[in-house]
């Protein structure tokens, strides 16, 4: 293999079954300042941005921005911002590269270059993903204003660590220099995740402008409230994580180096509510659906997809499996997930003309892929941001049904088991939470069942002020003996479902 990087003068030169991006990179204007640029994001919106750009439109290049790691711009800043995106399913691979995000910024290094790009009146659009925890929700769901980089953010407005901060700062910046607020389209897993967005930055806003009440923009949280638009939006495609295998063999086929690649499936869907005041590209002819009510959607693929993606993680990993398609491919675990397919699919609204069978029908296609390898532990982490949205929803919503949902909480009581599991049968660092350290100390209490679940249910907010609280505790509580007794077959077995001992 040669030394040679992929770059704007190495891209005319690659393998010709190879989509390059054709347009002139130098006359685009950065239009979008994209948080979070992660694999996900290169996958997903910057792929559709780039299919904007492929057919002439030029206002909508992404600024790419780091709220930590440096890596990501490490490894694109000698590459022009090109990367190639390899999209695999079972039996064949296609490879693009991308070209949509020339400029990146890693913010820790320079909070004041962010600020600035944020400010410039050519970024209409901020698009998010920085994962469930950076949006620093307290237990309640409204905004943990105790947390460390938002009491940062609130005493040093100048300077920030968190979204909040870089996104109240600039909107402010923005309303005193005249310039109009720029639309923030938030693109994580959460239910309404505009709204939910919009309602942290007015809490974040109201908090600062008590602080600098002397400094002018104490109604500023009126002005995020009332002026700028948050729509909501539903992403969905699998994109696991980039190993230094898939390193090499992208950069063999290129003829040369790429030093991050992402791997992703053929599936690919965006559903996005259409209220951008500052414009917006054309995204409904590359496929993006642009509706009123996001709704819908969101709940079907928080439910469905990610609410079995996890319960695929938890009890594959208790079984030993790796990947996300081995694990769905064990006859008990495929089985389970139908059930729970079937247990979650009333919660979902009934006359937003879903079509669940063919919904599911589709998941387990792509559950199935054996060329993305989707690792469990990838999936695992993160498990008390994630089963609200998931696994709880529904779950309240079946006991106020009348309904037990005992699948339901068969993968909160697998999320644990697989946190205590670590240190013994799984590997220390397996996966990672953030509430860590503080089951670490639960686990050395050594409480009774009941108990251990309720403290669980506290310290990861779970059904906090809800009635259904005690039933969902003494459901898990209930798996967990069984797992403890004799593993996930017993488990399984009060499920009526028969599987091997592991
Ligand atoms: C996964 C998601 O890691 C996870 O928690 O469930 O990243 C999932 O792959 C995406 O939401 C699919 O769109």
């Amino acid at each position: 293999m040669t030394n040679r990087r992929l770059s704007n003068s190495t891209l005319q030169a690659l393998p010709a079954p190879v989509a390059v991006p054709r347009y002139g990179r130098n006359q685009i204007v950065p239009g979008i300042v994209h948080l979070g640029v992660g694999a996900f994001h290169r996958a997903h919106q910057a792929a559709y941005i780039d299919d904007c750009l492929a057919a002439g439109e030029t206002g909508w290049g992404i600024v790419g921005v780091s709220l930590r790691r440096a890596d990501t711009r490490d490894a694109l800043a000698p590459q022009d911002g090109l990367y190639s995106l390899a999209v695999r399913s079972s039996d064949s691979e296609s490879l693009r590269v991308v070209g949509s995000i020339p400029s990146m910024l890693v913010a820790p290094e320079d909070p004041g270059a962010v600020l600035t790009a944020l400010t410039d009146p050519r970024t209409l659009i901020v698009t998010l993903t920085i994962t469930e925890k950076a949006y620093l929700r307290a237990a309640g769901g409204g905004l943990d204003a105790a947390h460390p980089d938002i009491v940062h953010d609130l005493a040093n407005p100048q300077l920030p660590r968190t979204a909040h901060g870089f996104l109240v700062e600039s909107l402010a910046r923005r309303r005193a220099a005249g310039i109009q607020p720029f639309t923030v389209l938030c693109c994580d897993n959460l239910p309404a995740n505009g709204a939910t967005l919009h309602r942290l930055l007015v809490e974040f806003a109201a908090l600062r402008g008590t602080r600098l009440a002397a400094s002018g923009d104490a109604d500023l949280a009126r002005h995020i409230a009332d002026e700028v638009a948050f729509p909501s939006s539903m992403v969905d495609r699998i994109v696991p994580a980039t190993t230094d295998g898939d390193r090499a063999r992208i950069s063999s086929q290129l003829g040369v180096e790429d030093a991050w690649p992402v791997m992703t499936e053929p599936f690919c869907q965006w559903v996005v509510e259409d209220d951008f005041p500052a414009g917006r590209p054309a995204w409904e002819k590359f496929g993006v659906t642009m509706v009123g009510d996001v709704g819908p959607f969101e709940d079907m693929k928080l439910r469905l997809l990610n609410g079995s993606h996890s319960a695929i993680a938890y009890l594959g990993l208790l079984s030993g499996h790796e990947t996300v398609d081995r694990a769905f491919a064990d006859p008990a675990i495929r089985q389970f997930v139908d059930q729970l397919w079937a247990e979650a699919i009333p919660t979902l609204p009934k006359d937003a003309g879903l079509e669940t069978a063919d919904y599911t029908a589709q998941l387990a296609q792509r559950f199935s892929n054996t060329a993305l390898a989707h690792r469990t532990a990838q999936i695992a982490n993160d498990g008390s941001q994630k089963l609200p949205q998931r696994i709880l929803a529904s779950a309240m919503e079946r006991i106020e049904a009348g309904a037990v949902p005992e699948h339901l909480t068969l993968v909160v009581a697998a999320w644990i088991a697989a946190c205590e599991a670590r240190g013994k049968t799984l590997p220390e660092n397996h996966f990672t939470d953030p509430l860590d350290t503080a089951l670490a100390a639960l686990g050395r209490r050594q409480l009774p069942t009941a108990e251990m679940v309720a403290a669980v249910f506290d310290l990861a907010g779970f059904a906090k002020g809800h009635t259904e609280r005690q039933a969902l505790i003494e459901l898990v509580a209930a798996h967990i003996a069984h797992l403890r007794i004799d593993g996930l077959t017993l488990a399984f077995a009060a499920l009526g479902i028969r599987s091997e001992k592991s």
